[in-house]
């Protein structure tokens, strides 16, 4: 008798696809940041890391996911957070590259408006279907707490070291969100007028909420972080105009937001562990 022998058609290129939940998971994890932590060591624990981009080798990543991060002075957490995050996307099989979006100059920072040019650079970058928006000081604790998209926005901050890991307040959509490219895009992104500390996060829950859009979070148990400890930056004070900006989001979302985002870019350099994208936002 003759038996088939096995086919060998799918040894080529063609990888199986990623399980749905990532056998490399391992919970909750306890951070330490040590001060004599440098750019090497960090390099030097994610070769498999190439500019800024990685992809799972042993199977295909069932998402694509860009970080962006907001970032002026701040390298030090920088550092933490390539060190912590590259291992937990990887931990989660996911296709990620990180992009840290630099403000030039030395005009108030301005998060809302940075986040918005990075969105649209990294568009013309590569496909992304899902996009993870950064404080560049937020250490994630748990790879339970999942950097993907869902048929809402998600909020993934539920508590923080620093506020005894408890929502600030309902309605709290600061620190780490993730929406697809659609869902941002349906919202006109974040308002560019916020210059300065605050508001800009709470601009954007409104005009998710004016499209219907309900904002998710994971469970408080693994949404949770670790706030290096910092100060208020000189250069972002707080935005005394907020309050009024807010009372004017429902009249502006249309036309103020991705749709009316000037910058120029100043450089993009593909490092190692992230790709530095420089902008020129300009001021107030
Ligand atoms: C809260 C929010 C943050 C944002 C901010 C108000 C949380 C956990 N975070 O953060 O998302 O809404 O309030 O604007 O609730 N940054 C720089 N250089 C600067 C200033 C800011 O890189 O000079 C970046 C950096 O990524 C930082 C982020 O902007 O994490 C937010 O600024 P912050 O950390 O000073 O504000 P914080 O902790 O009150
Ligand atoms: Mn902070």
């Amino acid at each position: 008798t003759w038996t088939a022998a096995p086919s060998f058609s799918n040894i080529s290129a063609e990888k199986v696809d990623c399980p749905e939940e990532s056998p490399l998971l391992v919970g909750a994890s306890k951070l330490s940041f040590e001060s004599s932590l440098n750019l090497k060591d960090v390099e030097n624990e994610n070769k498999g890391v190439t500019k800024g981009e990685y992809e799972p080798s042993d199977c295909k990543a069932m998402h694509s996911v860009a970080i962006l991060i907001p970032h002026r002075n701040r390298e030090k957490h920088l550092l933490y957070l390539l060190q912590n995050l590259h291992p937990f996307l990887q931990r989660q099989q996911l296709h990620y590259a990180i992009y840290v979006i630099h403000q030039a100059g030395d005009a108030t920072f301005n998060r809302a408006k940075l986040l918005n040019a990075g969105y649209l650079e990294a568009i013309k970058d590569f496909s992304w279907e899902c996009f993870i928006f950064h404080d560049v000081d937020l250490v994630p604790e748990n790879d339970h707490n999942l950097y993907i998209c869902d048929q809402q926005p998600k909020h993934l901050v539920v508590g923080r070291n620093v506020t005894g890991y408890k929502l600030r307040y309902k309605g709290y959509f600061g620190g780490v969100t993730a929406m697809t490219k659609d869902q941002f895009f349906q919202v006109n992104g974040f308002s560019n007028s916020y210059w300065g500390w605050g508001g800009e996060d709470d601009d954007l829950r409104v005009r998710v909420e004016l499209q219907k859009l309900k904002i998710l979070r994971p469970p408080a148990d693994v949404a949770r972080y670790t706030m290096v400890f910092h100060k208020r930056d000189s250069g972002n004070q707080v935005n005394r105009n907020r309050m009024k900006l807010l009372g004017q989001t429902t009249k502006m979302w249309r036309t103020d937001g991705l749709n009316s985002c000037k910058y120029e870019t100043l450089s993009i350099a593909r490092y190692p562990l992230y790709v530095n994208i420089t902008v020129d936002i300009g001021r107030q």
